[in-house]
């Protein structure tokens, strides 16, 4: 197919685009074709139509200016990872935690979805840049879509439009992106990666994760195989500067899985007791890591928003971000409220005696069912975060100081522990679990090992990713030190121990003075845990009991643990899990027989 009329582009004279595009439009057969350049104007005209259709609505112009409401179909609220596929040609290379398919059974599947779907529909072909224009970190995509929606939040996640294009230029090299809604059945639902051919299709969905295609799977599943090949790192992490009392500022990045608060950890405000401190915000979700030239790790976040979870956020756990959202944002799935406001579970304040809720209907406070799906999302620009650090747009990144791995673990693992050197700390990150979050389907508690908050985001087998953190270990001469925390430890009766939110500041304050040569701790089987005193507890009504509990390592648990850890690595082929992390295993089963 030739593109003619008003489908020929304006904004690009990119011959591989053109030809892929006219190639898909021959397949999906849209209407029309819109290319995207990422002006006001066009985010208004798209807004404008998207609120004629009903795809999005209004909120008040006054107190929420620029913002709208979204909800997604009833049966697509989180990624569905187990319609997530890898698709390369060995399935040995998407290795034992990804799904597998053959590349040429995955393009035929979705291309039988595919076929037609778009007729009736624009069209839309977004050009954007994950990282910042002009870095030497840049990947470019292009996303086609016959969703307004994923148009007006690609905008707000991506530097996209006219920069893009002119970052491109003529080159053939960036990632093909495909998305459709199709039917939106679940049984017509694919998220296949083809590392291979730097192409993505995405069939079926409208939830975020699933459908913003720079995000989980460019960022993080193509980018990680990239990095592997280029000799990087693409990572599930936050990235925040700690600002101290004599104004240093140390960076850290940060694994956590899927709603496990990266977003408020990033954008922390210190308790008053706790004075001089600052935190400030690189990025909430994902880091690419490159070695610089002198030897350190460099962090930069490729996003250009936050797609932050809603429900929790409050004036208590993240104010930053009730602050960020005020305008220009994206609300999918919270309750709208009679005066065009939106509310969710945990924002206390304002709560609404009655709204709309996610799914469309009248809702109370009475009622049993939350109003706001627990997997309710904010998309909104980075920029507009009061605590953005001035260097978040730095080409070069940030130098990293810390690495830090955290789970949500009831009884495990304590507060903070540091391991005891970069190869350690690898098979730490490995040993990662939480408890099963909103974020993914299924069910909610239930511990699953999660190895550097990476396990629906690796793109290639993850007995290899180890060996590429052993190997870039092997490449930093000035290797970040690496830590594990917990903030979700629990007592007998299930009350959390540790009061969180600002008061972890504690915590990242150890892990500075730790990364400046100071910081007292003492040895455990599992690593340095705080010495005595060495976290500053002051002004913080915690017993004394509580702060040992807190660090507190039981030899038995962990032994408990090791048994599920043997199981877990068992799903690798023995050849490909690196001998480090066996040789890790055993000494850390050593030292907790002694
Ligand atoms: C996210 C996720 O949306 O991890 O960041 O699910
Ligand atoms: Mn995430």
């Amino acid at each position: 197919m030739v593109l003619s009329g008003r489908d020929k582009p304006k904004v690009t004279t990119n011959r591989t685009v053109i030809r892929w595009v006219e190639q898909i439009a021959e397949l999906t057969r849209p209407d029309r074709i819109y290319w995207c350049d990422g002006s006001e104007r066009e985010k208004d005209e798209l807004t404008a139509q998207a609120l004629a259709s009903g795809e999005v609505e209004a909120l008040d112009p006054y107190k929420l200016p620029g913002c709208v409401l979204h909800r997604t179909a009833q049966n697509d609220v989180a990624r569905t990872e187990g319609l997530t596929f890898i698709c390369t040609s060995g399935k040995e290379d998407a290795g034992p935690t990804n799904n597998w398919m053959a590349p040429d059974q995955a393009y035929k599947k979705l291309g039988a979805i595919f076929e037609g779907s778009m007729a009736g529909r624009t069209m839309y072909v977004i050009p954007f840049i994950m990282g910042v224009p002009g870095s030497a970190f840049n990947k470019i995509g292009v996303e086609l879509t016959d969703s307004i929606y994923v148009v007006l939040n690609m905008r707000i996640m991506t530097r996209m439009g006219r920069v893009a294009w002119d970052e491109l230029g003529d080159s053939s090299d960036f990632t093909r992106c495909l998305h459709g809604k199709a039917d939106l059945s679940l049984d017509r639902r694919f998220i296949c990666h083809f590392p291979e051919d730097n192409t993505i299709w995405s069939v079926g969905s409208g939830y975020g994760g699933n459908v913003l295609l720079g995000k989980k799977c460019l960022a993080l599943r193509l980018a990680s195989h990239m990095g592997r090949r280029e000799g990087w790192m693409a990572e599930h992490m936050l990235i925040l500067g700690l600002e101290d009392r004599k104004g240093k500022i140390t960076y850290i990045a940060a694994a956590f899985p899927s709603a496990c608060g990266k977003t408020n950890l990033t954008m922390l405000i210190p308790p008053v007791t706790q004075p001089g401190y600052r935190v400030w915000t690189v990025g909430d979700d994902i880091a690419w890591m490159r070695i610089g030239p002198d030897g350190r790790l460099w962090a930069v976040n490729p996003e250009a928003g936050f797609f932050g979870v809603a429900p929790g956020t409050s004036k208590k756990s993240n104010p930053n971000a009730l602050k960020t959202v005020r305008k220009n944002t994206i609300f999918t799935n919270v309750v709208k409220t009679p005066q065009n406001m939106v509310w969710w579970e945990g924002l206390d304040a304002d709560t609404p005696a009655e709204g709309i809720d996610w799914k469309g209907e009248h809702w109370t406070v009475d009622s049993d069912q939350p109003g706001a799906h627990p997997n309710a999302r904010f998309t909104t620009p980075a920029s507009q975060c009061p605590c953005i650090s001035p260097e978040w747009e730095n080409p070069q990144g940030v130098p990293i100081s810390a690495v830090i791995f955290g789970g949500r673990r009831a009884r495990l693992a304590p507060l903070v522990y540091q391991s005891f050197d970069f190869q350690h700390g690898v098979f730490v990150g490995a040993t990662m679990a939480s408890e099963r979050t909103a974020a993914q389907y299924g069910k909610l508690g239930e511990v699953r090992r999660d190895p550097m908050a990476m396990l629906p985001f690796c793109g290639y087998n993850m007995a290899d990713y180890f060996q590429h953190w052993l190997d870039m270990g092997g490449k930093i001469s000035q290797p970040p030190l690496i830590f594990h925390v917990n903030w979700f430890r629990t007592d007998q009766k299930g009350e959390l121990l540790w009061p969180g939110y600002g008061e972890n500041i504690r915590v990242l304050e150890w892990i500075t003075e730790r990364c400046a040569g100071q910081g007292k701790a003492h040895k455990t089987p599992i690593g340095y845990v705080p010495a005595d005193g060495a976290l500053d507890l002051s002004g913080l009504d915690l017993p004394e009991e509580v702060a040992q509990e807190l660090l507190r390592v039981d030899c038995q648990d962990w032994l408990e643990e090791l048994a599920q850890l043997k199981q877990f690595f068992a799903k690798f082929d023995d050849r490909r899990l690196p001998a480090e992390i066996k040789a890790e295993l055993d000494a850390l089963a050593k030292r907790l027989e002694q």
